[in-house]
């Protein structure tokens, strides 16, 4: 590279600005904005600062692209993120990967069944929602599989989030029920679909959108998550406006960059009734004069969300205590 730099000394020409509608991991779709689709590889270090990721640029990101002397391009800028969706590669893993950015809301696709989402994924999904300042909806999917056990839940689910303030949806991308109240929330807007594999998010885009032909039924892949860490993802137009996101399914939601005495902020319905806790960096967990522990025990807020607070506390907690310890070179 540094010989065709040699060989060119003015800058290549710049062929525009646009969006990333495509991440292979290693190669880019960017749509210019006269429309024109062009394949890209990434030229330069692009890098939030203080936070490794897996993948520098992002499906949503604004770009400029520059056409090369051999017939890849390249994107060499990119324009500053209005916010992202970002989760630790793995739980251990010290690098970030960004799902998607310059979004308007994100969707949590969750099932009660096949794979069943457990509420501590949820839950961690719509703190880092609010921790990034992205709207944030719930969507149940599979419907057509419950039973009357299964619906009691999902209502219960919906109760407890739509009182915190989220939407929930039920649907069936099989049946198309409720899919027809989802395309017209989505419509118009750019949004992410985020889920554990196997819960319907590829479905549920071809449902909502004919002719998007995205391949499905890649339950397998939960048995191969360990060589399938290339991520694809990518954004499907709706024809009526707006875009969807599909991204490569994952199985947990590591949360990043959370200062213990943060992590109340991003669950709203804790976060308000801390404005009674005595210390106002009361991290609720026993301290005199809490307010949110008894409302736990009188249930105005809920034991698994304040379960989930705690997981994310215990690893915000465990990160601040690494960094005291971490050699200063
Ligand atoms: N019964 C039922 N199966 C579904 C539904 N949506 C998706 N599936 C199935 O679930 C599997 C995974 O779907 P896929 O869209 O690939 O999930 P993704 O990994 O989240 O993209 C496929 O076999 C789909 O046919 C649904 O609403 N009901
Ligand atoms: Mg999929
Ligand atoms: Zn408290």
């Amino acid at each position: 590279m540094s010989k065709k730099k040699n060989q060119t000394p003015f800058p290549s020409q710049i062929l525009g600005e646009g969006r990333v509608i495509r991440n292979t991991g290693s190669s880019f779709i960017v749509r210019l904005d006269n429309g024109e689709e062009l394949p890209c590889r990434i030229k330069g270090n692009f890098r939030i600062k203080g936070i490794r990721t897996t993948n520098p640029v992002a499906v949503g990101d604004i770009v400029t692209v520059a056409e090369a002397a051999d017939d890849a391009d390249y994107i060499t800028a990119i324009a500053p993120r209005k916010n992202y969706i970002i989760r630790r590669a793995s739980n251990l893993s010290k690098e970030s990967h960004i799902l998607a950015s310059n979004i308007d809301l994100a969707i949590l696709v969750a099932t009660l069944r096949e794979p069943a989402t457990t509420t501590t994924f949820i839950d961690r999904f719509l703190a880092t929602a609010e921790a990034y300042c992205v709207n944030a909806s719930l969507v149940l999917n599979k419907e057509d599989m419950w039973d009357e056990d299964d619906r009691e839940l999902a209502e219960a689910l919906k109760n407890l989030y739509n009182t915190i303030g989220y939407q929930v949806f039920f649907v069936s991308a099989a049946t198309g029920e409720g899919l027809c109240r989802l395309k017209e929330f989505v419509t118009n807007k750019i949004t992410l679909l985020a889920g554990n594999s196997g819960v319907g998010k590829s479905s549920l885009i071809n449902a909502l959108v004919p002719g998007a032909d995205l391949r499905t039924g890649e339950i397998s892949d939960i048995h191969h998550t360990g060589t399938h860490t290339t991520t694809f993802s990518e954004m499907i137009d709706i024809p009526e406006g707006g875009a969807l996101i599909d991204v490569p399914g994952v199985r947990g939601f590591g949360t990043i960059d959370f200062a213990p005495e943060e992590v109340g902020h991003f669950f709203p319905e804790i976060f308000r009734m801390s404005r009674n806790c005595r210390y106002s960096d009361c991290k609720h967990t026993g301290e005199p004069g809490c307010a949110v522990v008894p409302a736990v025990e009188d249930h105005y807020i809920s034991e698994s969300r304040y379960a989930s607070y705690l997981s994310i506390l215990e690893e915000a907690s465990e990160e601040a205590g690494a960094d005291k310890y971490r050699k200063p070179f």
